[in-house]
């Protein structure tokens, strides 16, 4: 191979290390519930994915999970927990709370109708 054959592989090598830092672990630190109403509460932005995409909250109180759905894509019109039976359907351009109170610790998904769009749910003891 000559220089610019390593120079090609080099760029392909530092495009996949960054795609994969992009899609999997960047912005993906976990967002607390801030207690409202007597739920915890976090606003969840869904366009494309869910954003944040990793929350975390106290087992034993209502969890209000604010749907914000900025698209009309149909992957994302429906939202499910089913470790928690919640299954909501997420109007387009609307904010849809979703209840549910996390009765044990552990790491759940949400997702949406099709298991395409993802987020996780820590529940802390
Ligand atoms: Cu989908």
């Amino acid at each position: 191979m000559n220089a610019l054959d390593w120079i090609v592989v080099a760029a392909g090598l530092a495009t996949i290390v960054w795609i994969n830092w992009y899609f999997f672990l960047a912005g993906r630190e976990a967002v607390a519930a801030v207690p409202t109403n007597g739920a915890q509460q976090v606003p969840v932005v869904v366009q494309g994915g869910y954003q944040p995409a990793d929350i975390r909250v106290r087992a034993g109180t209502p969890v209000r999970l604010l749907f914000d759905r900025r698209e009309t894509s149909p992957c994302s019109e429906e939202v499910v927990v089913p470790d928690f039976g919640v299954k909501r359907f997420l109007a387009a351009h609307r904010i849809t709370p979703v209840e549910f109170v996390p009765d044990r610790p552990g790491t759940f998904e949400f997702t949406c109708g099709m298991g395409m769009l993802r987020g996780r749910i820590t529940v802390d003891a």
